[in-house]
């Protein structure tokens, strides 16, 4: 077989060895999808349960926030999960940090570098942006997509800024999966944990920072509030940030 075909092998045959209970259940395996967030909308719309997921080899369209691109040379690992949350959807921005933390785990769980984390959900190591979480909401579902970059990926190249990580794929699928059934469910039960979770990887806490959103401003990174917006102390007060730019300064 091709090395490519035998990845698609270990991966398909993942879920034996994977210890979640939903988690990876399905695991879809495709070579190449445009995004692999759509097709897991696809199948959530299709009825599929809480924790069925989608792995692509390598992905055309793979996409970051706010229609931005996601580099995604074969290599790297490109995951989307179906969530199916108990909480109100207010709350759902926790889950997205939640779902960063499971992949921190995950990275570390395959003997991959500590991973720290940026507001609201990029993945640092080693001096780069490892990966990045895009959570898309829908009615009664949400989608849980993880890119993470590896340096088997070979030549092509990623964005200025961009790190990698030397892992196993198969390894990290799995151990990502896991780390992220743990987080997530971490996430349901006990959000306020959760958060503690993700405080404690935070780089962004405690600093300067430039946000770009709705309006531009600087301030200090102060702490995330329980709905998960970051609250920055500026010289007219704490303002919340829900979506937009944060940069370290
Ligand atoms: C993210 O967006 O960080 C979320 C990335 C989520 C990707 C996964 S892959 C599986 C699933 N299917 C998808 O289609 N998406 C998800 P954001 O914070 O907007 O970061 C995007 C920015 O990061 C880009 O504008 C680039 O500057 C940079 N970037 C693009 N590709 C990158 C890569 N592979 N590694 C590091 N940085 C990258």
């Amino acid at each position: 077989m091709t090395r490519h075909g035998d990845l698609l092998a270990s991966l398909s045959g993942l879920p034996d060895a994977l210890r979640t209970a939903r988690f990876g259940r399905p695991l879809h395996v495709l070579p190449s999808v445009a995004s692999t967030n759509d097709t897991a909308r696809q199948l959530a719309e299709e009825g599929a349960g809480e924790g069925a997921a989608v792995l692509a080899l390598r992905q055309t369209g793979g996409r970051g926030r706010r229609g931005r691109s996601w580099a995604s040379p074969p290599g790297g690992l490109y995951l989307s999960v179906v969530l199916r949350p108990s909480l109100p959807a207010a709350q759902w921005p926790v889950l997205s940090l939640a779902v960063a933390v499971g992949a921190a785990e995950g990275v570390e769980g395959a003997g991959g570098p500590s991973v720290s984390l940026k507001w609201p959900n990029d993945l640092l190591a080693e001096g780069g942006k490892i990966g990045g979480i895009l959570l898309e909401s829908a009615p009664g579902f949400a989608i849980a997509g993880i890119g993470i970059n590896v340096r088997a990926g070979g030549l092509m190249s990623l964005p200025e800024g961009a790190g990698r990580i030397d892992v196993d794929l198969v390894r990290l699928a799995r151990a990502v999966l896991e780390g992220l059934e743990g987080a997530v469910g971490t996430a349901y039960g006990d959000p306020a944990e959760a958060l503690r979770r993700w405080k404690a990887r935070s780089v962004t806490l405690g600093h300067p920072v430039h946000v770009v959103g709705a309006e531009t401003f600087d301030g200090v990174a102060e702490d995330v509030a329980g709905d998960g917006a970051l609250l920055v102390r500026t010289a007219a007060g704490v303002r919340r940030v829900i979506a937009g730019e944060v940069s370290l300064r």
